[in-house]
């Protein structure tokens, strides 16, 4: 139905002689002689320089779908190339123009614009890496908000094919700025579904996990971006293996030099900023937007298994679940995705297996009715605050309020499983008389892989957006790899909810990182799957740095030979360990070279330690009654081992 504001807009439109002035609907750079006939097309492609209020113009295409009419807009901001974006295939249908993620309202036929952030491809003005909101770490008159704000001023008045309501999307960097784009939205933006937003930079999303630093997919990536407006310069490796190009360098902060990126603004940033300070505190945006209210219906879609931003959709969930307004107006959507799962093909990730589409699914049976009721008075759809994949049983579950168990402050506490002798795990605390540590010698010169080398990331052969689904069988039985696991399990375990790990540890080195991973043994055959004869599968998995074991804003050194509890906080699971399985943990110290090394030598700024810093040291975990070292287990049901 066209509403009294669309048809405003139209008339308006029809008053002004500059609204009918022809306009190209193929991309203005391609020389009128070589514009190919596009009557056949079941769209047409315009693209504009929008205009922001401090003068600088963003480029941005737009595809409408021919003949129609009343059309609610897509949004997505990007710094990823807009033309790219909206350029999928060669071909005349628009569903197969648009990103996967577009599929479903490429069927419905609405129009969908994909935009250049500022400073990016062929926008201009000035990139500034994650733009905070106006305020202390941002002094201009912009930011994504006041950007998608201007953006959807234009759109709204000149599209007369839309009936003026918009909607924001995009994942990741576009989650983020589909996030931002709501803090003070036009009045025409009526929802926003960010996919795997980037929400807290070093808690848990790209750059930092707890103070540990991930080089590799940062510095690649700050160069890829800031080396140029275009992206025409993109990183080199030299090693098909990049395990040993990152060992044949020192420090993060020596890769850096060693590639001469020093200068790139972001790369100074990172590192004049290890720690959680005010810098990272007031840029996280699920407490920024706590403060705020939600001024706009929001769809969080988030990944378990998400390699880039696993912390931020369930962080900003928990953040904004807590204000009255996100009553009927806040879903999260937490699939059993990798960083692109949601946005693409949700069927698999390396050998695990879901059931049918997941990503699909999502889009058509929940995405799609949602988007319908905000932007085309479709009937509200039946959706409950959560929606979580199971793993393990893979079936979809509704719930309240998530997550559902917690060390504090959900509707279920946490039970602990407790780390024992001889490998053993279990749900009753350590016997006085077992042997009540484990020592290992970690070595900086030779660090655990986090995936099996050769480490590819990129390319044909990349292993990068499913390595948190990775066999862990390629480390267990490494001397510097501590394996616990029970018995096979006669009953099911259910967990749902943030686990949290505790371990007493020692080192004699000044400085140590702890990776403590909760892993899913399956039976030692698989009759229908063979691959999966004892698969180790990870289900939850996080690194600590320990100088941030206190405060994540003060780093303190580690007294060599101290009794420490460390707390590992591991991303969120929805999880059945199955009759037959066993539940096991492995502690580790590296996670290379997606991690920097720590030196575990206390030095000032990791980044630039010096080869003489990195020192082998013996880390101990303790398991006694007076140390007992724990997962903290969101378990559902007891603990029915
Ligand atoms: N994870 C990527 C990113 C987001 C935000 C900042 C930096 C990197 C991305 O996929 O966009």
């Amino acid at each position: 139905m066209q509403s009294a504001f669309t048809l405003g807009v139209v008339l308006s439109l029809l008053a002004t002689s500059e609204a009918f002035s022809a306009k190209p609907d193929l991309p203005s750079d391609i020389p009128a002689k070589f514009q190919p006939r596009t009557d056949s097309f079941d769209h047409e492609r315009r693209i504009e320089k929008i205009p922001m209020r401090d003068g600088a113009r963003l480029h941005t295409v737009i595809l409408v779908p021919k003949g129609t009419k009343g059309a609610p807009i897509i949004l997505d901001r990007t710094p990823y190339n807009a033309t790219k974006n909206l350029s999928r295939a060669e071909s005349p249908h628009l569903a197969l123009v648009v990103p996967p993620y577009f599929d479903t309202v490429a069927e419905a036929r609405y129009i969908i614009v994909s935009q250049d952030v500022r400073g990016k491809h062929k926008s201009e003005g000035s990139y500034v890496m994650n733009r905070a909101p106006i305020g202390p770490l941002n002094s201009s008159d912009t930011d994504h908000t006041t950007d998608t704000f201007d953006t959807i001023d234009w759109l709204v008045k000149h599209l007369p094919e839309s009936n003026g309501r918009v909607a924001i999307m995009g994942g990741s960097y576009g989650g983020f700025t589909a996030v931002m784009g709501t803090l003070h939205p036009h009045p025409a933006l009526k929802v926003a579904v960010p996919f795997a937003p980037m929400i807290d930079g070093w808690m848990g999303d790209d750059w930092f996990h707890n103070g540990a630093f991930r080089q590799q997919g940062s510095i690649d990536y700050v160069y890829n971006q800031e080396a140029t407006r275009d992206g025409g310069e993109s990183w080199w490796s030299g090693h098909r293996d990049e395990y040993s190009h990152w060992l044949a360098q020192g420090s993060a902060g020596d890769m850096a030099k060693a590639k001469g990126i020093e200068e790139l603004g972001f790369w100074k940033t990172l590192t004049s900023h290890p720690a959680y300070d005010s810098f990272w505190q007031e840029q996280a945006l699920d407490r920024y937007f706590a403060r705020q209210p939600i001024a706009v219906p929001m769809m969080i879609v988030a990944g378990l298994f998400d390699q880039e931003d696993i912390y931020g959709g369930p962080a900003l969930y928990r953040a904004l679940s807590k204000r009255a307004e996100a009553v009927g107006r806040l879903h999260l959507v937490l699939g059993p995705w990798h960083h692109g799962g949601g946005r693409g093909a949700g069927g698999d990730i390396g050998q695990i297996r879901f059931d049918g589409d997941t990503g699909i699914w999502f889009r058509r049976q929940v995405m799609q009715p949602f988007l319908a009721h905000y932007l085309t008075d479709a009937p509200r759809p039946d959706l409950a605050p959560a929606l979580v994949y199971q793993t393990g049983t893979n079936r979809w579950q509704k719930f309240s309020s998530w997550p559902q168990a917690c060390v504090a402050g959900c509707p279920t506490k946490t039970k602990p499983i407790y780390l024992h002798a001889n490998g053993g795990l279990g749900f009753e605390p350590p016997a006085k008389s077992a042997p009540t540590t484990d020592t290992f010698v970690s070595d900086p010169a030779k660090p655990v892989p986090f995936m099996p080398r050769p480490v590819i990331t990129s390319g044909p052969d990349s292993r990068w957006s499913e390595w948190l689904t990775i066999d862990q069988r390629f480390v267990d039985g490494r001397p510097d790899v501590l394996t616990y696991a029970t018995e096979r399990l006669t009953e099911p375990v259910t967990i749902s909810g943030e686990p949290l790990a505790r371990i007493f540890a020692a080192t004699t080195g000044s400085d140590a990182d702890w990776v403590v991973k909760l892993i899913d043994v399956w039976p030692d055959q698989d009759a229908s799957r063979h691959v999966m004869g004892g698969y180790q599968q990870m289900i939850a998995a996080d690194i600590l740095r320990g100088r941030y074991r206190d405060d994540f804003s003060t780093p303190t050194p580690i007294v060599p030979g101290k009794i420490l509890e460390y707390k590992v906080r591991l991303p969120h699971a929805n999880h059945v360990f199955l009759p037959g399985h066993r539940i096991m943990v492995q502690i580790q110290s590296t996670w290379f070279p997606l991690y920097d090394r720590n030196p575990q030598t206390y030095v000032e700024n990791i980044f630039f330690a010096k080869p003489a810093d990195y020192r082998p040291a013996n880390h101990t975990i303790y398991h006694s009654p007076a140390q007992p070292s724990v997962i903290e287990l969101p378990l559902l049901d007891g603990a029915p081992l």
